[in-house]
Formats: structure tokens, sequence, C-alpha cells
């Protein structure tokens, strides 16, 4: 698992509010997901490739609403690509971090109550998961309090805050870890991002995998 600090520059993270904007209204937009028992999660998601639905756990390939999720947009493949190259160099081995190429991503929105609970992503192909293809994670606006460990254990689990701009690898033997989002601290984005960025008061993440 390595976290990358501060990676995103101010204009890459302004584009990817740009896309997120494009994409994230309309047919499979933002919206937030709830299962048959009318439970509602925190935060709102619309996903690119391959649309994740949480009840039955399955990447499908058509939104509830019969839409079909756009791709991963192509002007964010090389950066995607490229921190996972970079993250190499924290590693012993570069078996510990193998390459991917990401063809499917869940973007997430969450507003100042926003949260996340304990889970693991284990929903993409055998192979992607038997190989411990990285899922990488973009953090832009607030910051949140990222919680992860290898068990649901709360006394084992570890922290770490999650910044505009920070970019989060967990691949290889961490592919599999436990993970949420507990806290997201409001009014904590740089404002000169703010201004910047058109982004509502809150915090977006993108999360890539290959699937
Ligand atoms: O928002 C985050 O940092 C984590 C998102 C996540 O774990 C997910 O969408 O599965």
């Amino acid at each position: 698992m390595v976290l990358l600090k501060n990676y995103i520059s101010l204009r890459d993270q302004a584009e990817i509010v740009r896309i997120c904007h494009i994409l994230g209204v309309g047919p499979g937009g933002l919206q937030r997901p709830g299962y048959s028992t009318g439970h509602k999660l925190q935060l709102h998601r619309t996903c690119f490739g391959r649309n994740w639905n949480q009840e039955t756990k399955c990447q499908e390939r058509y939104n509830r609403d019969g839409s079909i999720p756009p791709l991963v947009p192509p002007e964010l493949v090389s950066l995607i690509v490229t921190s996972v190259q970079d993250a190499r160099s924290h590693v012993n081995s570069h078996d510990e971090l193998p390459l991917m190429s990401p063809d499917t991503a869940l973007v997430n929105f969450y507003t100042a109550t926003g949260r996340l609970g304990l889970h693991q992503d284990r929903d993409e192909s055998p192979y992607s998961i038997r190989r411990g293809l990285p899922v990488v994670s973009f953090s832009i606006g607030d910051t949140s309090e990222f919680l992860f460990g290898h068990s649901r254990d709360e006394d084992k689990l570890k922290n770490v805050l999650l910044e505009s701009g920070d970019i989060l690898i967990f691949g290889g033997r961490s592919r599999l870890i436990f993970h949420g989002v507990r806290t997201i601290f409001p009014n904590s984005a740089p404002p000169s991002l703010l201004q910047k960025l058109k982004l509502k008061p809150g915090r977006l993440n993108l999360t890539f995998r290959q699937f």
C-alpha cells in the first residue's frame, strides 16, 4: 500500500472535476445508492466502465436505469498508470505491486456527513484479485479520515488522512484490505482549490481498477 501525497497537480484536479461534472449528470449519473431495505449509502456515486451493483456485489455492463456506464476517461489513464509506476519505487520488489490497466472505476462524492463503512474491494475478476492488481484511489476536495486493516477488528485498524491531490494505491498483499471512510473534515479543502475547481463543498474520490 503506497500513499503518494499531493501527487495530482491542481490543473489535473480541476480537469478531473470537470470530467466528473460532465459524466456525473444524466442517465447513470451521480446518485445515492440504496438497498431494497431502503437503506442508502452516505455518499453519491456513479461508475465508469462497469456499474457496481451494491446489492448483488457484481460489476455489471449496464447501469440500473439501462444506460451504459461511460468508459474510464482516456485523459486519466496515463496519470493512473504513471502513479502505479512511481509507487513501485516505494516497495521492495516490483512483484509486490503489479501494473494495471484501468477499465472500471467508482466515483464517490461525500458531503460533510458522508462516510463509507468498512469493506473489501473484491468484485473484480478472479484474475485481477488473484494477481493483486492495485486499486488506485484519487482524493480531491475536503480531507477524509481513511481507515484500513487486514481484518474488521476495530482495535487493529489504522487510519490515515487523505487530502486533496493524494493518490492511495493498494495492491499485491494489500489488495484485499478492509477499508472505509470514517470522517470528512468540512471546509478543509484549500480555498484556492475550490475557486479553481468549481467543486461543491465536499470530497470527490475516484477508485480505478482493472476488472
Ligand atoms: O472514498 C474513499 O477513499 C474510498 C472509496 C472506496 O473504498 C470505494 O468506493 O470502494
